[in-house]
């Protein structure tokens, strides 16, 4: 029986040795050590020792039990700890290591210029007012004052949806309908997007986007409008920007005027940019004309106002120095990414 638990230590020492995970270790466990185990199988047979020899044995058999558990609890650690000593450099990273490149979206110009533009109204006291792109005859020309023989009717410049439904090309109609609804004082603007029938060049769009204000009040005059957008360009373009009125004629307005902006490139000198100006052409304006007033059921005896159109890419290129408009269209992300 010595022999036979020697050799089963032995053999425990090796197979342990050999055990290449906690699962086998545990399986060897089971083999040497369970109930239904070798070393048990021995003790069973100790019955039929002598007084002399069973405390021998019995003393041999425990030891060889506690050294096939020592061994065990040390396989088991080092097993554990290569496991684990494998994951940590499987998982490894080198936070050294340059990291991803994500590229960080950004307005586009166009929203850029208008989110600014909407900050100064809201500034100054403005409603910001939306209105449908799919406009009638009514909203878009015969509310404005527009005679049937009107060049903007002309369908030329025009999408005509049928006889009497057009895409809007300005958001006049937007005004308009403000003015149906509420009673003065009204100070608006409209911005959204307009339509005219044109070849796409460097300067047109068959779609585009215009601001247009509006202000109705007792006592309201010229000078309300040209403080207004002298205020306006100079947050927009700086606090030396020099706006001037130039008399012009919309069938909406009267009187009415063509705003100019001092050339940012020559401040007034003239230069190839203005072609020699001075000043480059920026956006119509004027006083809200009687009739439209009177149309919408406002007392053009009690009531003036003023009112103006501007194109947010003109603008938008100005502020930028962008000099092909088709460039705000394409989404080239070589453009877009300038900004
Ligand atoms: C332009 C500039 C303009 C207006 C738009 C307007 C709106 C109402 C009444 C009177 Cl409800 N006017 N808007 C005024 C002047 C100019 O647009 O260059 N248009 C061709």
């Amino acid at each position: 029986m010595k022999e036979q638990l020697n050799s089963i230590l032995e053999n425990a020492r090796a197979e342990l040795e050999k055990s290449a995970d906690v699962k086998s270790l545990e399986e060897l466990r089971v083999r040497f050590l369970g109930k239904k185990g070798e070393l048990t199988a021995i003790l069973k047979q100790m019955g039929g020792l002598s007084a002399e020899e069973r405390p021998v044995i019995g003393q041999l058999a425990n030891s060889v039990r506690q050294q096939i558990e020592q061994k065990i609890a040390e396989r088991g650690e080092k097993l554990r700890s290569e496991a684990a000593a494998l994951r940590l450099a499987s998982e490894k990273i080198d936070v050294t290591l340059p990291g991803k490149d994500i590229p960080v979206g950004r307005p586009h110009p166009l929203n850029a210029v208008l989110d600014e533009v909407k900050e100064i109204f809201l500034g100054m006291g403005f409603d910001i007012v939306d209105g449908p792109e799919v406009e009638t005859d009514h909203y878009c020309f015969e509310a404005l004052n527009m005679p049937k023989s009107h060049p903007a009717r002309d369908t030329q410049d025009t999408f005509y949806i049928n006889d009497n439904v057009v895409l809007r090309t300005q958001t006049s109609s937007v005004q308009i309908r403000t003015m149906e609804k509420r009673k003065p004082p009204i100070r608006i603007i409209s911005p959204g997007r307009v339509y005219r029938s044109d070849a796409v060049d460097a300067t047109h769009s068959p779609l585009f986007h215009q601001i247009e204000g509006l202000v109705v009040d007792k006592g309201i005059t010229l000078s309300d409008l040209y403080g207004t957008l002298d205020l306006l360009m100079k947050k927009l373009y700086g606090k030396d920007t020099q706006i001037r009125l130039r008399p012009h004629h919309f069938p909406y307005t009267e009187p009415s005027a063509e705003v100019d902006l001092m050339c940012f490139n020559c401040g007034g000198k003239g230069c190839p940019m203005c072609k020699n100006e001075g000043y480059v052409e920026l956006l119509g304006a004027g006083m809200v004309h009687p009739d439209v007033l009177r149309g919408c059921g406002i007392d053009p005896e009690v009531y003036s106002g003023f009112a103006f159109g501007i194109g947010l890419e003109r603008i938008t290129m100005g502020r930028y120095g962008i000099n092909d408009m088709r460039l705000l269209y394409e989404n080239d992300m070589r453009f877009l990414g300038q900004f």
